[in-house]
């Protein structure tokens, strides 16, 4: 077995699991051995199915009840198994053992995940992307349940319902699938302006991410880290990928919706097999106790973010995935996470959203895995010991011995008993709350647009066009006109320009606001494409190619010396100069590619046709094309334009490159 499988403590404890049916014979679940599996027992070869046949009722009512309720939110997902290692002692600022020592080495699992779409929706529509991470610490499990996008919709966790009530299909018909772009979506942000600073993440290429190995994590909400002496910092969570942040543009996006609606899941699974395993930094922001109130905005408030420049992010450590699952259902889909499972060291601040989610995660597992044992499912158990008076339920595994399941009591002296939190006992931070009882939210979440305005300076320029696009394409979807108006209005806020611009292409009037808010500020770790890491890793490139290409196996060889991933395409399958292609012109689409190589001159009209689709997406969505050879090609893609190239080593450097946005007539 592999040293990193070797290691990895959870690893070792799910293979106690896992049953190989791989040349065995056939049984019932009670061990029977099962001597035919094609026919029910019935009388006579024509007549009527008999109820003996006891060996059809278990095989059907397994069936009958093999699905589950899928999440309430986040149902399409994906996971991966990986490690966790430390870069640093940071005892200073935590107790949690995990980040306690250089190299100290945790075993994790990884859930990404959409949100709004059922679970078998598409992998690229236009969705905050989930982040969760599950740490399987030596004192216990520690998820760190998060998203792509470092804000959120809702300030308080009792409007999260409406909120995903609005997002999901709309209830009198079910349409759409996976989409915010329809009237009750836009509807409630314009009715809950709290929202506009998220919304504005959400129109921008965040939202597309161009793979779940490149995009940031973002634990939202603000935590606590308190240490060995009860010291406290607040405390936001960071996920940074070493590939950098890249994303799809929305014309392609739609398309490979269509096209591969695995992609994001195919592209984590592929990548891991092929050993190219994802890699992200930990990092945190800490403000200390003391500090609460020095800042422009109130640090409990999860539709602001810290912005960097003032708080700077200290990295902790990183995560490599390095292996998947061997069966969806029982890992990837019972994997339960809460924001409430912690370890000593990590501890919640009053952010009210995180309140209210303390509560729903352990409620929706009870639904959604059918009790209280879900902790027990393989992938949920921790690699530590568990001991408590907890019993029974549907389900239960665990044969606890003994007459005791009560505390306190002599039978068993105590035990289980409580832990001194100087032994390792979780011990809540002693934070001193005051008040009176009361349904309401502080004054000082009441200012909704001021970051809403520093996302929107932060843009750089193509990244303003894109979110004025997917505003109009969002809001250009909603049939209600007066939803359309009280969407630019509000949005006046953030930006007059923007706003007016929003009406023209929506069709309504210009904003009534001619005053959006009063502040220049930027924060430039917001933007995507201002700092943008430029790399050929792992990017995947279809080469065409037929009997005409030249010098194949070079061309590979230099384009795997760059990690590039190379699929052959060509008009048939076939094998050429020793190489078989992967795909035909019509298995796969251009859309699936980061950019594309021409090496084979083609005759016939009908595949003229073909590689022209190529050449005219490939330069539509501003990806790199090397027309090796000079085929046949539509008008507007000439060599010397910005990513059209002609040999391999410019290939490979416009690809590192990645989009080449100066292409006036592009569509994407
Ligand atoms: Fe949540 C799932 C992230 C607010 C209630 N949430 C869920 C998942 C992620 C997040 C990544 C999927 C976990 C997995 O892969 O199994 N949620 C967030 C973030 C939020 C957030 C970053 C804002 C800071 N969530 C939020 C609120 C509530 C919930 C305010 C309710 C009060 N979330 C849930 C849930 C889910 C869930 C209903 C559905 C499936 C599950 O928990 O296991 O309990």
């Amino acid at each position: 077995m592999e040293e990193f499988y070797m290691s990895n403590k959870k690893l070792r404890q799910l293979e106690a699991y896992k049953v190989d049916d791989n040349n065995k014979p056939l049984s019932t679940n009670q061990g029977l051995l099962v001597s035919e599996d094609e026919h029910s027992l019935k009388i006579g070869s024509r007549g009527p199915t008999i109820m003996e046949d006891f060996h059809f009722r278990e095989k059907m009512t397994h069936f009958d009840h093999e699905r589950i309720p899928e999440r309430v939110v986040h149902a399409r997902g994906t996971a991966a198994h990986g490690v966790f290692e430390c870069y640093e002692d940071a005892s200073d600022i935590t107790k949690a053992n995990f980040l306690s020592a250089k190299g100290k080495q945790t075993p994790v699992f990884v859930r990404f995940s959409t949100v709004a779409g059922s679970r078998g929706s598409a992998d690229t529509v236009r969705d905050v992307r989930g982040f969760a991470t599950k740490f399987y610490t030596e004192e216990g499990n520690y998820d760190l349940v998060g998203n792509n996008i470092p804000v959120f919709f809702v300030q308080d966790a009792i409007k999260f319902p409406d909120f995903v009530h609005a997002v999901k299909p709309e209830p009198h018909n079910e349409i759409p699938q996976a989409q915010s772009a329809h009237d009750t979506f836009w509807d409630f942000i314009a009715n809950n302006q709290e929202s506009a600073h998220m919304v504005m993440w959400h129109l921008s290429d965040r939202a597309i991410p161009r793979s779940y190995r490149m995009m940031e994590g973002f634990g939202v909400n603000t935590y606590r880290f308190v240490n060995a002496a009860g010291k406290s910092h607040f405390v936001k969570f960071h996920w940074k990928p070493k590939l950098g942040v890249h994303s799809l543009v929305w014309d392609e996006a739609q398309k490979i919706a269509g096209k591969d609606p695995d992609f994001h899941r195919r592209d984590l699974y592929e990548n891991i097999e092929q050993g190219n395993f994802p890699e992200y930094e930990l990092g945190v922001q800490l403000i200390a106790e003391e500090d609460e109130f020095k800042f422009d905005f109130d640090i409990l408030d999860p539709t602001k973010i810290w912005p960097e420049e003032e708080v700077p992010v200290r990295i902790l450590g990183k995560m490599i995935l390095n292996k998947n699952v061997d069966n969806f259902f029982a890992e990837t889909e019972q994997v339960a996470f809460h924001v409430g499972h912690v370890v000593p060291g990590i501890d919640f601040s009053n952010d009210p959203l995180l309140q209210g989610r303390l509560f729903s995660y352990t409620d929706t597992q009870l639904i959604r895995l059918g009790g209280p044992n879900f902790h027990e499912l393989p992938i949920n158990r921790p690699v530590c010991p568990f001991h408590n008076n907890q019993r029974d339920g549907y389900g239960r595994q665990t044969i606890n011995v003994g007459p005791v399941s009560y505390h306190k009591n002599s039978i068993q002296q105590n035990t289980p008993s409580p832990v001194s939190p100087n032994d390792g006992g979780y011990e809540h931070y002693q934070e001193k709350v005051e008040g009176v009882k009361i349904r309401a939210r502080s004054k000082s979440f009441e200012d909704h647009f001021s970051q809403a305005r520093m996302f929107w300076l932060s843009m750089t320029d193509i990244e303003k066009e894109h979110i004025l696009k997917a505003f109009s394409f969002e809001v250009g979807k909603v049939t209600r006109v007066d939803i359309r108006q009280q969407v630019v209005d509000m949005f006046a806020n953030v930006d007059v320009d923007l706003a007016t611009q929003l009406a023209m292409n929506v069709g309504v009037q210009p904003p009534k606001i001619k005053q959006h808010v009063q502040i220049n500020k930027t924060s430039p770790a917001v933007s995507m494409y201002a700092n943008p890491i430029f790399s050929t890793e792992t990017k995947k490139v279809a080469m065409i190619i037929n009997e005409t290409t030249e010098d194949l196996a070079q061309i590979m060889n230099a384009l795997k010396a760059q990690k590039i991933t190379v699929e052959l395409v060509s008009d048939k399958q076939q094998t050429i100069l020793g190489f078989t292609v992967d795909h035909t012109m019509d298995t796969t689409s251009p859309v699936l590619y980061d950019g594309v190589i021409i090496a084979g001159k083609f005759n016939n009209p009908k595949t003229k046709n073909k590689l022209n689709h190529f050449i005219d997406e490939t330069y539509n969505h501003y990806k790199p094309l090397a027309l090796l050879v000079q085929p046949n090609s539509t008008q507007q893609v000439q060599p010397g334009d910005e990513g059209i190239v002609q040999t391999v080593e410019s290939f490979i450097e416009a690809l590192r490159i990645g989009r080449h946005w100066n292409r006036a007539t592009a569509i994407g």
